[in-house]
């Protein structure tokens, strides 16, 4: 009898703390975030689900174009993600991007003002800056005796096969459409041919084309020159001390990834309570401490270890940015590059 009435008050209990925890997961807010890959501290993720109660569903991309795809395609309903400044440009074009409501981002402020009033969102209602940095060429000092101070290296037949290029197509044609001169943002066919052209001649001695899997292969040394991005230049200096990074001379892509509210989402609210948290100065500097790349924070750059603070390749001299350009969007001259990426994929 005895043993009847436990068994009783056990799964009575066992009832109601089942329907407690339905109510729970019914208020249970989940954030859905896409983000580039390895580009957090992942412990900032616990940090504000500790904080705030509100869970985290975080997913990755490799480039603008996958991102921009998933997000227009509406079916992942992402209420934050970080694309760069061109793909802001046509997501706020598009109306894929949402006001924020600035009220709720008090810590804005600290967001250094070289990085608002940028062409892709020049009223700064759109965006947070989140990351920025240069694209460049990263090579194994024991691997490559030539000098490297030109694209035209990563045409060099001697470093056949060790060679790795990005999958990213503004990136990759920017990189040939400079080599010939060009701009990266060029809308001139005759301009775009010959870039296309000069990278199926390069093919043949491309070992692969890469995303976040450079950073093992040159750690590794199964490559001698690779172009990458600069804070992920910085991650694998870490690991391998062989490695260097130039910028060119012929100038380079200078990028501004920023935080966007897509119009996926569906908790306005907790999204900015979420880009809030992720300017404050504690997990900015912790952030920026734990990927590499630059921060666009005022005061969480000054918490820098001096050596990435002072660092050429994290925070280059404003002469060495004089030949940069910032991608602009292409509108619909787009569709000449995607139709140029298809062919140069192709071969
Ligand atoms: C990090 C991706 C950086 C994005 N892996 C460069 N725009």
């Amino acid at each position: 009898m005895k043993k009847r009435t436990i068994l009783f008050s056990l799964s009575i209990l066992l009832m109601f703390s089942a329907f407690l925890g339905g109510c729970n997961s019914k208020n249970q807010i989940t954030l859905h975030v896409y983000n580039w890959g390895d580009y957090i501290d992942p412990d900032i993720l616990k940090e504000f689900e500790k904080e705030t109660g509100i869970k985290i569903k975080y997913d990755m991309f490799a480039t603008n174009e996958e991102m921009y795809v998933k997000i227009n395609q509406g079916t992942a309903k992402y209420d934050i993600a970080f694309p760069s400044d061109y793909m802001i440009e046509k997501m706020i074009k598009e109306g894929l991007a949402e006001k924020i409501d600035f009220n709720n981002i008090p810590n804005y402020r600290y967001i250094d003002d070289r990085f608002k009033d940028l062409d892709f969102d020049p009223t700064n209602e759109y965006s947070v800056p989140y990351m920025w940095g240069t694209l460049g060429i990263l090579y194994n000092k024991t691997m490559v005796d030539d000098p490297v101070d030109s694209w035209d290296i990563l045409w060099n037949p001697k470093y056949e096969k060790q060679i790795l290029m990005l999958d990213s197509q503004r990136d990759t044609l920017a990189i040939a459409l400079k080599r010939l001169n060009y701009s990266m943002n060029s809308m001139v066919d005759a301009e775009l041919e010959a870039a296309k052209t000069s990278l199926i001649e390069q093919r043949p001695l491309v070992l692969a084309y890469v995303g976040d899997e450079v950073k093992d292969k040159m750690i590794g040394e199964e490559a001698a020159l690779a172009v990458v991005w600069a804070g992920d230049a910085i991650a694998m200096q870490r690991e391998n001390p062989d490695l260097e990074y130039v910028i060119p001379k012929e100038g380079t892509n200078l990028f501004v990834d920023s935080i966007v509210i897509p119009s996926t989402v569906q908790h306005k609210a907790e999204a900015e309570k979420f880009i809030d948290f992720l300017c404050r100065t504690d997990i900015a500097f912790k952030n920026t401490d734990y990927i590499g790349y630059s921060t666009p924070h005022t005061e969480a750059v000054t918490q820098l270890d001096p050596e990435l603070a002072n660092s050429p390749i994290a925070y280059p001299k404003e002469e060495d940015l004089e030949d940069a350009e910032i991608f602009i969007d292409l509108g619909t001259y787009l569709e000449q590059y995607n139709r140029v990426w298809t062919d140069i994929k192709a071969h």
